[in-house]
């Protein structure tokens, strides 16, 4: 099921300077800050400075130099972030069903101790 855009999502606000965050990096496609609750030592949200509701939504619509400057940004967050060579997990949560609750698409980039075997 599809949710509407709502420009009032709390990463909107974040993106528009009007609610706080930790700022890690930031290009013409994409802002990155840390989890506000994070599960890990490295725990960074990364997302596009376009409105996409979701993984679904910004692949459908995003134009091809935003989706490539997007995970260009992804991969320069976890350099910046020190956990880009040892490694770290990539996560989003696509939909209700997956458990997402800001409908502004985003990635969590998970790292900085071991993190298990998630899938066997
Ligand atoms: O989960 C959304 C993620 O966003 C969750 O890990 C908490 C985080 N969150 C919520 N509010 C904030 C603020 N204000 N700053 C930073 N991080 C925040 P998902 O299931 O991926 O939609």
């Amino acid at each position: 099921m599809v949710v509407a855009y709502d420009r009032d999502n709390i990463f909107a606000k974040i993106l528009r300077g009007d609610l706080p965050c930790t700022k890690r990096h930031e290009t013409e496609w994409a802002m990155a800050f840390d989890d506000i609750a994070p599960k890990t030592p490295v725990h960074v949200l990364v997302v596009p400075k376009g409105e996409y509701v979701d993984f679904n939504d910004f692949t459908a619509r995003a134009t091809a130099e935003e989706q490539a400057g997007f995970w260009r940004a992804v991969k320069e967050t976890a350099e910046i972030c020190g956990v880009g060579e040892e490694g770290f997990r990539l996560t989003t949560n696509n939909g209700e069903v997956a458990g997402q609750i800001v409908f502004h698409f985003h990635v969590h980039i998970f790292g900085g101790r071991p993190l298990g075997r998630m899938v066997r």
